[in-house]
């Protein structure tokens, strides 16, 4: 049996469990992050883009306060909650606490203005792969906050709407991310990636060149360990810029890195090398793309999944096999290298467009998962920011 198109979904779960037309669609897209990784909370420098995946969300007011969502990917599992009284967390679905995070965070915001957070009926599906590091959860956290937003007349500025989405998987979900997620999802442009400063928040539109197609490639080995792997990471970047005085590695140089590495252990130092050399390759990169240079952003990209690799220590056997195959397949101009958090999960390549097909080709032949599984690849299209459907 095929999956009918998202938006059928979303209509027909809405109408099925809800009654009536919603009044209101908004989209709001996963991301792949082109380089920058690690580098959002040390207050640094990503450069991801939005992508043509996205969470959908059918809505309609109400008037008694209650938060009635049906998840139509989720066999059409219902949640319903009181958004007037403090919000607990959902003792078995793991989705529905993302969405009772931002009812939660909103409740909070609010709050200061004398104001509460008023009911709805939705109805929610996504096409962002689950699990694959693409940013669903950002995805659904942004597409209800943007939802829930509107329909009360809320105007939150976009970077205010990724900010609370982080806040909701922080302290309600209890995943303790930066902001890339949830800013590229609030806050991209079709056709671009976004250079953000991670500190202060402001964004930079870089035009992807014309022709140049961006692919994700799943290399099938599913992430693991990734939370307590990711808040280690975090951890000895903490070390690190407290060795060094500053408040985030952000602040520190390489020379600076380099001359004040006695007294810090040799782990903890190249963790701290990864995050100084990507926060500068990530600057670089964003150059070299507005500049349509592709042979200096290959190089960087390059680097930065060595970096990711050697210093870091994130990626897996299988992926660095697969980012091989890749540049090999893509040649000089344009790049590869993981994204995410890392521990398996995805690469990313950018290239020409007319060089797909060899690309496709290459990974099909040549890449198998330690279980045997070929990869998956999808070719994608930056997309805009979250918004209405
Ligand atoms: C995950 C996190 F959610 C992001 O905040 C970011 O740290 C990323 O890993 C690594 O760059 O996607």
């Amino acid at each position: 049996m095929t999956t009918p198109p998202l938006h059928h979904r979303v209509a027909d779960a809405f109408t099925q469990v809800h009654g009536g037309e919603p009044t209101l669609w908004v989209r709001a897209p996963g991301r792949v992050n082109l380089i920058g990784e690690h580098t959002d909370y040390n207050a640094g420098f990503v450069l991801p883009c939005a992508i043509d995946r996205q969470t959908l969300v059918a809505a309609r007011p109400r008037s008694d306060g209650q938060l009635r969502v049906v998840a139509a990917d989720m066999a059409g599992a219902l949640d319903a909650f009181s958004t007037q009284a403090p919000v607990p967390h959902h003792a078995s679905a793991p989705w529905a606490n993302y969405v009772r995070g931002v009812v939660a965070v909103l409740q909070a915001e609010l709050a200061a203005r004398g104001v509460a957070v008023q009911g709805a009926d939705l109805a929610i599906a996504g096409d962002v792969p689950q699990g694959a590091g693409l940013s669903s959860s950002a995805s659904l956290e942004v597409a209800v906050l943007h939802t829930l937003s509107t329909l009360q007349g809320l105007g939150l500025a976009r970077p205010a709407m990724a900010l609370l989405a982080q806040r909701a998987e922080n302290s309600f979900v209890g995943c303790q991310c930066g902001i890339m997620d949830q800013m590229i999802s609030a806050c991209g442009e079709p056709g671009h990636a976004l250079l953000i400063d991670c500190r202060s928040l402001e964004t930079r539109a870089v035009p992807l060149p014309s022709g140049m197609a961006v692919v994700i490639v799943h290399s099938r080995v599913q992430r693991g360990l990734v939370d307590s792997a990711y808040n280690e990471r975090r951890r000895q970047c903490e070390a690190a810029a407290a060795h060094y005085g500053v408040p985030a590695l952000r602040d520190v140089n390489l020379a600076q890195l380099q001359a004040g590495a006695a007294g810090l252990d040799a782990t903890t130092y190249r963790r701290a090398r990864h995050i100084v050399t990507e926060n500068q390759r990530t600057l670089d990169a964003a150059e070299a793309l507005a500049k349509g240079d592709l042979r200096r952003l290959g190089v960087l990209m390059a680097a930065s999944h060595d970096s990711m690799r050697d210093d870091f220590e994130i990626t897996h056997p299988a992926v660095d096999r697969l980012v091989a195959i890749a540049q090999s397949a893509i040649g000089p101009e344009g790049g590869a290298r993981m994204t995410g958090g890392g521990f398996g999960g995805c690469i990313v390549a950018l290239l020409p467009q007319a060089r797909v097909p060899a690309l496709q080709a290459r990974i099909a032949a040549e890449y198998r998962a330690p279980g045997g599984e070929p990869a998956t690849v999808w070719v994608c299209e930056a997309a805009g920011g979250v918004g209405a459907a």
